[in-house]
């Protein structure tokens, strides 16, 4: 069970620290356990190929994926061709504990972010299901997360996202511009090597029923 959120903006809903220390483990357990059948990656920036200074991987029937063609999802890994693991069950019992939307989540993107590497001010709009929210899971290393409104130069909030934090973006924050600033390095031992791990679930498709079945 899950304490009361606080609401840090409309939509944006905190639990800080909702997952204790055996949780966390148990969650990057499973991301570098599954990270052999699909390895991290670094995604290139549309157009100029620019490689981001984050890598990714993906679990569930969907990945978010960003190469010079553009950014989109893909039921295959980009460079192994092969479909992405499951979404860990620890992370669909989140879902269900944490939000009240009816369908499951169909990908779990995964982040990793060592050294400098940060993620510019952005919106997550490749999603058809804008009606479902996206749930963030923050593991090691304690971020400075920025989050605007709809407006990519409106005002903007700072708030510190520390490992085992989780937070939902629904309602009028699905399309707020956001990004992370920096990692504090050293803040955290549970991510092997250092660094910070972000996994976001998402729905991908507006049908109901097929992509329901997929994620169990
Ligand atoms: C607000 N990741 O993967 S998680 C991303 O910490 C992304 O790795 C950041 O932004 C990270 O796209 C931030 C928080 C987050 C994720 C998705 C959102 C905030 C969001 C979607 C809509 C609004
Ligand atoms: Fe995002």
């Amino acid at each position: 069970m899950l304490p009361e959120p606080v609401t840090i903006a409309p939509g944006v809903f905190w639990w800080r620290t909702a997952l204790d220390r055996a949780a966390q483990q148990r969650l990057v357990d499973a991301v570098f356990t599954l990270e052999r059948q699909a390895p991290f990656y670094r995604p290139r920036m549309p157009v100029s190929g620019k490689p981001f200074s984050v890598e990714e991987t993906n679990f569930g029937p969907f990945g978010w994926v960003s190469d010079e063609r553009g950014y989109r999802y893909s039921t295959t890994h980009p460079q192994t061709g092969n479909t992405w693991p499951a979404i860990p069950e620890d992370l669909l019992d989140l879902w269900q504990a944490a939000t009240s939307h009816p369908a499951m989540p169909e990908c779990c993107l995964v982040n990793l972010y060592r050294g400098e590497a940060r993620m510019g001010l952005h919106q997550d709009r490749d999603e058809e299901a804008l009606d479902a929210p996206v749930l963030s899971v923050s593991l090691g290393d304690t971020a400075t997360f920025r989050i605007g409104g709809t407006n990519r130069r409106g005002p903007t909030k700072s708030v510190r996202l520390q490992s085992g934090d989780v937070i939902q973006f629904g309602g009028e924050a699905r399309l707020a511009y956001h990004g992370i600033d920096r990692i504090i390095g050293g803040t955290s031992d549970l991510v092997p090597g250092g660094g910070r791990l972000n996994l976001t679930l998402r729905r991908i498709t507006k049908g109901r029923s097929r992509s329901n079945a997929n994620a169990r």
